[in-house]
């Protein structure tokens, strides 16, 4: 039987055939495994600097990417291992990049903030809080010159639509009509600032229709869901018609970077949205529609978690950098 033929799915599930949910769970289950090996390698010192986990954002991440093409691009935030695993980023060269290696994407000059994979159709990660917004429409503005038919989704967070650069960005996209489809991972915090404290609207896509351009606001942990508004958004900017504004609400379960305690939000709080965990929320939702059974689901589990510890491994075995490259790759003149 097909997965439309499924009785009583939702139109959202059943648009997505089995082999299309099975590459979603893995990579949702490989972002999410990735970022506890990343945090494990972190503690035990095999990584410098900081990080800024997205465990329990993976709806959002491999939701909206799914129904891009292969030669569309990304533009990913400070929290970006999701996008670019979701991209179809390799973890054992992120690894090497968290690590310093030259095998890394960037050989190791980069970091957990600036992985780029060009070629892979992912233009960056940024540490700039809305860095990507205004490159995003430079982005489109290159597709619409060279009427190449592709499309540019760039990621930022709630806070970020606090910024003057997502407000100019989202005007000269639309009134230029550009290929690029803004994604707001609202998980209700700007490092400790309460969204509530920071917005004087309820929802972040309610500030589309003052560029003229849809809005969406999406329960973001829901894949199926985030998927659908996606497509629309999607073959809206490839069709020329212009940019759209998708907001999905989520949670991240860790804290903002590694150095944060924690202090501004509760207990009850974060169990209340570990319960909305979105990996188990669809697969809860494949085994009720008996799509996949429980042992086929175990599997993709523990085949994504194979594959995080070789990836580890492999980074761990490369060889550092020469001293002497030190400055090589840091700087373009
Ligand atoms: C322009 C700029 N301002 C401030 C910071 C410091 N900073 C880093 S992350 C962050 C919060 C960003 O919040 P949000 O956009 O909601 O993304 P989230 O961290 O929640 O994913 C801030 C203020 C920065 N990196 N860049």
């Amino acid at each position: 039987m097909s997965a439309d033929q499924k009785p009583n799915q939702r139109p959202e599930l059943a648009a997505l055939d089995d082999a299309t949910v099975a590459q979603a769970l893995t990579r949702m289950h490989l972002i999410r495994k990735f970022e506890e090996a990343a945090e494990a390698s972190y503690m035990r010192g095999l990584i410098h600097g900081t990080m800024h986990l997205s465990i329990g954002q993976e709806a959002s991440a491999v939701g909206t990417t799914l129904p891009l093409e292969a030669h569309d691009y990304i533009l990913s935030t400070h929290r970006g291992h999701g996008h670019c695993i979701a991209r179809g980023a390799e973890p054992r060269l992120m690894f090497a990049e968290f690590f310093g290696k030259e095998t890394g994407y960037c050989k190791g000059r980069g970091g957990s903030m600036h992985i780029a994979d060009v070629e892979g159709g992912n233009l960056g990660a940024n540490g700039i809080v809305g860095g990507g917004l205004p490159i995003a429409v430079g982005v489109g503005m290159s597709i619409k010159a060279q009427k190449n038919g592709r499309v540019c989704m760039v990621f930022f967070g709630d806070g970020a639509s606090n910024e003057g650069a997502f407000h100019e960005a989202l005007n000269m996209a639309s009134i230029w009509k550009l290929p690029v489809v803004f994604v707001c991972e609202n998980n209700k915090y700007g490092m400790s600032m309460d969204i509530g404290h920071a917005m004087a609207v309820a929802n972040v896509a309610d500030r589309a229709a003052a560029y003229g351009m849809p809005g969406h606001c999406l329960d973001g942990n829901d894949l199926a869901g985030v998927a659908a508004v996606a497509k629309v958004a999607i073959a809206r900017a490839r069709s020329g018609e212009g940019p759209s504004l998708i907001e999905c609400k989520t949670y991240r379960w860790r804290g903002h970077s590694k150095s944060d305690r924690n202090l501004y939000r509760s207990k009850e709080e974060i169990e209340e949205w570990r319960n909305q965990d979105p990996i188990r929320r669809l697969e809860d939702e494949l085994k009720a529609h008996d799509r996949f059974d429980a042992a086929t689901l175990m599997k993709l589990e523990e085949d994504a978690q194979r594959d995080i510890d070789a990836a580890v491994e492999f980074a761990r075995a490369c060889p550092d950098p020469d001293p002497k490259d030190l400055t090589r790759d840091v700087y373009a003149l």
